[in-house]
């Protein structure tokens, strides 16, 4: 790390970037650092993709959707392969003064100076660590989006990367004002109507096999409600909380013939290896891939056929 901070000293313009479809980790991430160097006198600019999504806005600072040029240092953050720079990928990567900060272990490197934490929950907590290091006061709204990141990776605590540290940091962060409950009900107790019709949908879907479970969604689901996939189809969560199943797939059709898969599973199975698969990737507990070429039907039944593999090659280890 200290190199890092040695880099980011010595910089006075830079430009922070997250992945694309920034879910609230990479949100909590970039605005929490663009805040905290800002308060140290940097000029800095957070890039991202595209617009940050509705039910996300409270918790987003002033961004560009565009690449800046000129800038003496250019970090990502949250970003666990190139591609996942989107439509910057190639700019990125194109660049000598890159970092990149990030808490995923299977993870190909998008930048020349790298600050890995495989272990941490969240990149909101390496955040954390960072700005304390470079001694920026954290004020009530920088703990309130590194709350927002912790909390949104960890599943409010509940998933396996939820370590004794990230439990340490959320009780630092809410003694400096973070506002929990606006963060806790924004991100798991609130439901719009159009999600709610969508979990009817996908409770008519289950398929289990042994201790299994495979949900498929396909494009005319969507299109029945008249739900847009492109808003955020996070159903996961929802969907693997069956008991006794250690593996659950939600398989969505989002565009015809363009299907995306999210893996949970308990402690017996590593799901980033099923991801893998797919061409995607992700934690032991925590995967997906997507972009896979086919309609729902033919997905799935590739997807159930490759399950069957991977649970009998478990039981034989
Ligand atoms: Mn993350």
């Amino acid at each position: 790390m200290k190199q890092i901070i040695k880099k980011i000293k010595t910089a006075n313009k830079i430009a922070v970037f997250c992945h694309s479809k920034p879910d609230p980790d990479a949100l909590g991430s970039i605005f929490a650092l663009y805040l905290g160097l800002k308060k140290i006198g940097k000029e800095i600019v957070a890039v991202l993709e595209e617009d940050v999504k509705k039910k996300y806005e409270i918790f987003a600072e002033k961004y560009q959707t565009t690449f800046p040029e000129n800038c003496d240092l250019y970090i990502c953050l949250d970003t666990a392969a190139p591609h996942m720079l989107g439509k910057f990928e190639e700019k990125f990567l194109a660049l000598k003064n890159t970092i990149e900060i990030d808490h995923h272990f299977n993870r190909t490197t998008s930048a020349s100076l790298g600050y890995i934490e495989g272990k941490t929950s969240s990149c909101s907590e390496i955040i954390y660590k960072l700005l304390k290091k470079l001694k920026v006061k954290i004020d009530e709204r920088i703990a309130t989006l590194i709350y927002f990141g912790l909390a949104g990776d960890t599943g409010c605590f509940l998933h396996e990367n939820t370590t004794a540290d990230s439990h340490i940091v959320a009780s630092e962060l809410i003694k400096k004002g973070a506002k929990i409950f606006l963060v806790n009900r924004r991100l798991f107790k609130s439901n719009t109507k159009d999600k709610l019709k969508l979990m009817n949908i996908a409770l008519s879907k289950f398929e289990y096999y042994k201790d299994t479970l495979v949900v498929a969604i396909s494009y005319s689901d969507f299109k029945s409600i008249g739900y847009n996939p492109d808003d955020g189809v996070d159903l996961i969560d929802f969907v693997s909380s069956v008991e006794n199943i250690n593996l659950t797939a939600l398989l969505t059709e989002r565009k015809p013939n363009n299907c995306s898969i999210s893996f949970r599973s308990s402690e017996k199975y590593d799901v980033s290896k099923l991801a893998e698969r797919f061409g995607g990737g992700g934690h032991k507990g925590a995967s997906g891939c997507k972009d896979i070429i086919g309609n729902v039907e033919e997905v799935k039944e590739k997807l159930k056929k490759e399950i069957k593999i991977f649970i009998a090659e478990n039981l034989e280890e």
